[in-house]
């Protein structure tokens, strides 16, 4: 008890210590102070909201016809437009999933589509700070030609500095499987790992001049892997056409919560 009263005693005597101080600090200066602690509260809270409100962007990128304006379509109307004109600038909407809206899911996704064309891929650097995700679209029936332009178009996804820094997941979409001729995911993610591995060897003796490249690739003097890389790189199937985009939006919700 005694120990108790002793507490409260020095405990008194303190805070009489710290408003004396108070008081001798002229009042102008707790203004200010009191400004800046709520200024940088505001300022931290509404940052924390910013970014929670951008988390929700996923980004579809590849080739010109791998089918990433028909996968946009799906994503949100469940259907593919088929006629309408290719679009030469980005498709971007904020929508619930087309197959969500019945199951009474309520948060939106911000979908963007930037065409492969390479005058148009500095369209991306505007986006891709902003994803959640990328998801990175395949031609898996004309994909053989297409391999080493798909490969450099990703290599230098994996390697910008605003998608290694903030570990970006990147879905490797194997689409157009509604054909039998379809190449597998498996083929396909181990023809662009060795690929890579050649484009990584090329690069890294011309690095001095590259400046597009921030970070490198994979292992030294290991044969180039996807789960080398920093960030998460899976693969799964899809066919706009037929509508059969189930691992599409499974890798869409994975990585934008409810
Ligand atoms: N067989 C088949 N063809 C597809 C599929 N998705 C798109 N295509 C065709 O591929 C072409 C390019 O599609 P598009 O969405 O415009 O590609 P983008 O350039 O990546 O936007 C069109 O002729 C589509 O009909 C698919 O899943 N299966
Ligand atoms: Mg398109």
């Amino acid at each position: 008890m005694e120990e108790l009263e002793q507490w409260k005693e020095q405990f008194s005597h303190l805070s009489n210590l710290a408003m004396d101080r108070l008081r001798e600090v002229p009042p102008n200066q707790l203004y200010v102070a009191a400004a800046i602690a709520i200024f940088t509260t505001l300022l931290l809270f509404s940052v924390r909201l910013l970014k929670r409100a951008k988390s929700n962007t996923v980004v579809l990128t590849g080739l010109s016809g791998s089918g990433k304006t028909v996968l946009f379509y799906q994503l949100r109307d469940g259907s593919t437009h088929e006629g309408t004109v290719t679009s030469m600038e980005p498709n971007e909407d904020t929508f619930i999933l087309h197959n969500e809206e019945t199951r009474g899911k309520i948060k939106p996704v911000h979908i963007v589509d930037v065409p492969g064309h390479s005058r148009l891929r500095p369209k991306l650097d505007e986006y891709l700070p902003q994803a959640a995700g990328i998801v990175f679209v395949i031609d898996a029936l004309d994909f053989l030609p297409n391999c080493r332009a798909a490969s450099e178009y990703l290599y230098d996804l994996l390697t910008k500095g605003s998608v290694v820094r903030k570990k970006i997941p990147v879905l490797i979409l194997c689409n157009k499987t509604d054909k039998v001729t379809a190449h597998t995911k498996e083929f396909i993610r181990r023809q662009m790992e060795k690929e890579i591995d050649k484009l990584r060897a090329s690069r890294s003796a011309i690095s001095d001049a590259d400046i597009a490249n921030e970070f490198t690739l994979g292992v030294p003097d290991e044969p180039f892997s996807f789960t080398q890389c920093s960030n998460k790189v899976t693969a799964a199937d899809a066919s706009g056409l037929t509508g059969e985009i189930s691992q599409l939006e499974e890798f869409i919700r994975e990585h934008v919560k409810q």
